[in-house]
């Protein structure tokens, strides 16, 4: 079971998105459990005021530090020890291998910023990480948040049913080979005749080429990190024989 405390201003972004399929499922079974936070309760004074003007000037709203920090503090506090991680593109980038450590953890504190960012004091002061999921503005931390958590929840034993029980466990070193499903001809365009044949054998090489051949093709990084060895290097000198004989 991992608890997730979710702190952002807009709360309700979150509620179609838990309550469809996977995420719904997996709060039903009491493996993931999701509160949701909304810091403009904890600002004081008669407009709850969340955001502020930048001192020295420039464009949009900073988060004003006393509701976050109030917040922050009032989640720690019920509930396990955990580390705050705020979702920024200034923050590490996300991998699955760093989805699989956080999905170790009883408990994520995810704090959604907003597109100007937060008042520095609380990121020095109440941020025990920063997470980034790409190269991109948002216009706040909640559209990375939900892929954190969803990211998280597949990790979670339980959560998959059979629909992809191996993904759980396996690290995507190598991008899929492509899929098909009825019809065997849409538009003109038939289906490899070999996913046709029940030979399984060959369907396993011809999916295992294709893997390989899409790497390499779209994530050659991919296949400098964890080269080709065993079955995979053999296949792919198989075919580069075959190329120079044709
Ligand atoms: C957060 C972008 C995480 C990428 C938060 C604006 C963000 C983001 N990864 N962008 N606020």
């Amino acid at each position: 079971m991992i608890r997730f405390d979710l702190l952002t201003l807009f709360p309700e972004m979150f509620a179609s998105a838990l309550d469809e399929s996977i995420l719904k499922r997996a709060q039903a079974a009491g493996l993931i459990e999701v509160r949701l936070f909304d810091f403009r309760d904890f600002a004081e004074g008669r407009h709850r005021q969340v955001d502020d003007v930048p001192y020295g000037g420039g464009d949009g709203m900073v988060l004003k530090p006393e509701p976050l920090a109030a917040a922050i503090r009032a989640v720690r506090q019920n509930g396990p020890e955990a580390p705050v991680t705020l979702l920024t593109p200034q923050g590490r980038r996300l991998d699955q291998e760093w989805v699989r450590e956080l999905a170790q953890r009883p408990r994520l504190i995810l704090v959604c910023g907003r597109y100007a960012g937060v008042d520095e004091r609380v990121r020095e002061h109440y941020v025990d990480e920063e997470l980034s999921i790409g190269d991109y503005v948002l216009s706040g931390g909640e559209a990375a948040a939900l892929v954190v958590l969803d990211a998280v929840a597949r990790q979670v034993p339980g959560v998959l049913g059979n629909e992809d029980s191996a993904g759980a466990d396996s690290f995507p070193r190598r991008l899929e080979a492509p899929q098909y499903t009825r019809p065997a001809e849409f538009e003109g365009h038939a289906v490899p005749e070999v996913l046709l044949s029940g030979h399984h054998e060959q369907i396993r090489r011809w999916r295992l080429l294709e893997s390989l051949r899409r790497t390499q093709e779209r994530r050659p990084d991919l296949l400098e990190r964890y080269p080709a060895a065993g079955e995979e290097a053999e296949l792919l000198e198989a075919k580069a024989k075959e190329r120079k004989r044709s």
